[in-house]
């Protein structure tokens, strides 16, 4: 397929009437600034940039976003949140999560985002037994993202433990727990039944340092890089402070330093959070090669902390932007939250920007679609030969845009723009969203609303 877009943002910047070629598999093969229009080619109007990778999603908990919000404690916390979502995870079926995650892949298309990864812990059925096929969940989950269209790296997700110590699972995170060698058993017939398939990435993951142990950790790193030596793996880690505190009690370090000395933390890594960090830890994980999953508005509606991105930042670009609890589900939202909590901080502007590029909006979306991809273990994020045809094409008629210069308009976005400036999203070469809208605009909404019906009851 031949795009001749009318600007696109390529690796060296801004260019235009951009032709961007794609082969069968929807890889892009050449890019060719000011190309003559051709018969045969397909115009593709406004301000085309990467498509965003999201490198954390727990579908199912859009299904409870902007229903937690009220005060029911003398002091409510990630925590007391915590409890109202294992609730809510303890209800939702097979079927459930299916409508509520194609419905949300819809929407993380319609933000700008055009691969997922999938951080899949609710493996069990809800009393807590793994279902006739263990993969179950894994595979509503993988059938979701393919029938919105989002290219998704699914990640089952290793829960041993209840907490640090090797504490036993409460109730409420039965549906959560597998041994390693079960675990692994998921990891292979995954594979097996996945390996070939389009836009679809396997990984793994461990929740926390408080689900497991470093031998567990070992005993499945080494079973993934025997199925895929490049396959991402990804970790929740010091999102809390609490959280850092209890590691430091168990195991006497704060937890990205006992990551960094006691597991191979590598460029095949995602350390999702990496809230609280000492100015040591920020300087070991950005030379460890790790991808920094940050989750900005999800971070800020739990109470979490603020990165320390300026320094992170000094040192290392790799980071992503997932929307984890989906409490918003915007890829504006995300970029704009981590300035803005800088900001808020440090009393200062465009913190994020660097010497060699002043817009801080460009800085961190450039940033995060490039590090989103390797986190996901996936060729896109830049729209180069080599790259998926993963492409977002922003609204230039959109009042933001109006008379701005090339240079600032992710600036125009990310801090004054709103969801309808992304116009048509691609993925792998093919349409997803066209004019704001999906194919399934029309088909998804029931099933997921009578989910939410059922599921919000008695939250
Ligand atoms: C999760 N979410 O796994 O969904 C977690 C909460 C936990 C975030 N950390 C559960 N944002 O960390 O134990
Ligand atoms: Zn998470």
């Amino acid at each position: 397929m031949k795009l001749l877009a009318e600007r696109a943002l390529l690796p060296n910047g801004w260019a235009e009437r951009v032709l961007i070629e794609t082969d069968a598999s929807g890889c892009i093969v050449s890019v060719t600034p000011q190309a003559q229009r051709e018969p045969g080619m397909e115009s593709v109007r406004g301000f085309t940039v990467p498509g965003m990778p999201n490198v954390h999603s727990h579908a199912f908990q859009r299904a409870m976003a902007g229903s937690t919000e009220l005060r029911l404690h003398t002091s409510d916390s990630f925590w007391t949140w915590r409890d109202t979502m294992y609730r809510f995870a303890a209800k939702i079926d097979p079927a459930q999560m299916q409508a509520i995650a194609t419905h949300l892949y819809v929407e993380m298309l319609k933000a700008g985002f055009t691969s997922v990864a999938e951080f899949h812990y609710l493996h069990h059925d809800r009393g807590g037994k793994p279902y006739g096929d263990r993969a179950e969940m894994s595979h509503r989950l993988i059938a979701s993202a393919r029938a919105a269209g989002i290219a998704i790296t699914h990640l089952p997700v290793l829960y041993a433990y209840g907490g640090f110590g090797s504490q036993p699972p409460t109730d409420g995170q039965r549906r959560f727990v597998n041994s390693a060698d079960n675990f692994i058993a998921l990891l292979e017939s995954l594979d097996a039944q996945y390996r070939n398939s389009p836009h679809v990435r396997l990984g793994a993951a461990f929740h926390s340092l408080r689900a497991v142990d470093a031998s567990m950790m070992r005993n499945v790193e080494d079973a993934l890089a025997r199925l895929d030596p490049t396959a991402p793996l990804h970790i929740h880690a010091a999102e809390q402070l609490n959280e850092v505190e209890e590691c430091a009690r168990w195991t006497g370090q704060r937890p990205v330093e006992w990551l960094l000395d006691n597991v191979g933390i590598d460029e095949h890594w995602c350390i999702v959070h990496a809230t609280h960090l000492d100015d040591r830890e920020v300087l070991r994980l950005a030379q460890s090669g790790a991808v920094a999953g940050l989750c900005p508005t999800t971070e800020a509606n739990l109470g979490d902390g603020v990165f320390p991105a300026p320094a992170f930042l000094s040192a290392s670009d790799r980071f992503g932007i997932g929307t984890d609890s989906h409490v918003v589900v915007s890829v504006f939202e995300e970029l704009r939250m981590l300035e803005y909590g800088q900001r808020l901080m440090r009393h200062e502007r465009a913190i994020l920007a660097s010497d060699d590029e002043p817009s801080p909006g460009r800085r961190i979306h450039v940033a995060a679609s490039v590090g989103g991809a390797r986190a996901l273990g996936i060729h896109a994020g830049r729209i180069m030969p080599g790259c998926r045809a993963d492409l977002v094409a922003l609204d230039s008629d959109h009042r933001v845009f109006w008379n701005t210069e090339l240079t600032k308009i992710l600036d125009a976005w990310i801090f004054s723009g709103d969801s309808t400036c992304v116009r048509d999203v691609m993925v792998g070469g093919r349409w997803h969203i066209r004019d704001g809208r999906h194919a399934l605009d029309a088909d998804i909404g029931a099933a997921c609303r009578s989910a939410l019906t059922t599921l919000l009851l008695s939250l």
